[in-house]
């Protein structure tokens, strides 16, 4: 019952709009055609005329508020937006965040000591993933932008998998050809991750458009940073979600900064949710260091996006603690002062902690342990991946042509020729045979 009433509740939060927008078009097209009625007939917009000269404010859309749920000690604020999740879930968001959290300080120091070439860690962004991943359903299909790590270790990647990936050893599903963090797993829906920015929004309005013409319970949900918002692609794909009607999520993390591009040089209106209103896209605004306000949001939209066959825009506020990349130094571009409010009064991991501390659900004993399990846990499939051998390297000319084009076939038997004559100088012995 409460929860019913939860969700009537919740579909007032989001700014209605599009319904507006399409009603407005079916009732234009009833009108019989007459030029002589003082009534615009303009087939691209439904509004009356005026007669005074008025450019419309960019800030009419200003200062969208954020939705939450819990404050920052972790009590629930208005308990009808309490989601009422079981214990055992709880316990399993905080184990997914920390335990993401334990494998980014793992994988970034082997970056620092030269272990792997790249990272890239999801330090203060954990609420995102977890809250979002967890109010989709398994069939629900993934596009990520690249820091989404959480939603793949929530839906049950093994940390054995992301260390393959990030190693490029022979257990790699990519064997070895892409940077690390760019993880993909068809058993798990999640599509593999691509570098350059906001390509995988069209692509991800495309595959919902599928989605809905297969008329099945399944939604997309597709994630970028408020950077990748200011792409075309972005655009391209706003526009086509909502003119074709596609059960698309747009989740924008809106983290503060795109490398060293700060929001304030980033964007002059009022952040991601506030463009939705003009593709005719049901936005919200929610905490995203709020991992249960971010279910919610989700959740809702999910229910909607399928039920309606519509688009969702959701842009979730949150902090990237970390540098951007081990390819960047944020110090000179953000003071310490800065990054410290975050990682130490305003963390998603803190939050939750409080609330299960709260409810009785954990205490520092069971913190211990599990901080200590989940550091083995880490270490150990951490020193498995180091251990494995290397994709064989014939392996960087196969799976793009069906048929292996001549000039790949060219490159590869010079490989085979330089290595014949100059194998010794190369650490070959790493590699598979
Ligand atoms: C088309 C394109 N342009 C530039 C880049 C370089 N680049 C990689 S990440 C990034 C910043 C993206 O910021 P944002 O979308 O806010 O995501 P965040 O890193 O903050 O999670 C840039 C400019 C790229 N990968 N692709
Ligand atoms: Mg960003």
């Amino acid at each position: 019952m409460l929860r019913s009433v939860c969700r009537t509740r919740w579909s007032g939060a989001f700014f209605q709009v599009s319904r507006a927008v399409s009603i407005g078009r079916c009732l234009h097209q009833q009108n019989e055609f007459t030029s002589l009625e003082e009534k615009p007939q303009f087939p691209g917009a439904s509004a009356e005329f005026v007669d005074k000269l008025d450019f419309i404010q960019p800030n009419v859309i200003s200062g969208i508020p954020i939705y939450r749920v819990m404050d920052r000690q972790g009590q629930i604020i208005n308990p009808e937006e309490d989601p009422q999740l079981p214990k055992e879930k709880v316990v399993k968001f905080y184990k997914t965040m920390t335990l993401l959290n334990t494998m980014d300080r793992i994988l970034y120091e082997s970056q620092r000591q030269g272990r792997i070439s790249f990272y890239m860690t999801n330090y203060g962004e954990e609420g995102t993933h977890v809250g979002s991943a967890a109010a989709l359903n398994d069939a629900d299909l993934v596009f990520g932008q690249y820091r989404e790590a959480g939603v793949l270790m929530y839906r049950g990647y093994p940390l054995d998998s992301f260390m393959a990936q990030c190693y490029g050893n022979a257990s790699d599903p990519g064997k070895g050809r892409q940077m690390p963090v760019h993880y993909g797993c068809k058993d798990l829906n999640f599509i593999t991750i691509s570098s350059p920015l906001a390509t995988q929004i069209p692509q991800a309005v495309g595959s919902a458009y599928a989605i809905k013409r297969e008329n099945t319970d399944r939604i997309v949900i597709c994630y970028f940073g408020e950077g990748a918002a200011s792409e075309g692609d972005a655009h391209a794909g706003f526009n086509f979600a909502a003119t074709l009607e596609c059960p698309i999520i747009f989740f924008c993390r809106n983290n503060g900064y795109a490398i060293s591009t700060p929001t304030s040089e980033q964007y002059r209106g009022d952040g991601i949710a506030a463009r939705g209103p003009g593709y005719g896209i049901m936005s919200i605004r929610v905490d995203g260091n709020d991992v249960f306000a971010v279910y919610n949001a989700v959740k809702e939209a999910r229910r909607r996006a399928v039920a309606e066959n519509q688009p969702f825009l959701i842009e979730a506020m949150t902090y990237r603690i970390g540098h951007h990349s081990t390819s960047d130094d944020s110090s000179a571009y953000r003071s310490v002062d800065e990054v410290n409010y975050w990682d130490k009064q305003d963390h998603p991991i803190g939050r939750i902690r409080f609330h299960m501390l709260n409810q009785g659900w954990w205490d520092e004993e069971q913190e211990k342990t599990w901080r200590k399990k989940s550091r083995k846990m880490v270490m150990e499939s951490f020193e498995q991946a180091e251990r494995k051998l290397k994709p064989k390297p014939e392996l960087m000319f196969s799976d793009v042509y069906a048929t292996m084009p001549s000039h790949i076939q060219k490159q590869q038997e010079s490989l085979f020729r330089h290595l014949k004559i100059y194998g010794e100088h190369y650490p070959l012995d790493l590699y598979e045979k």
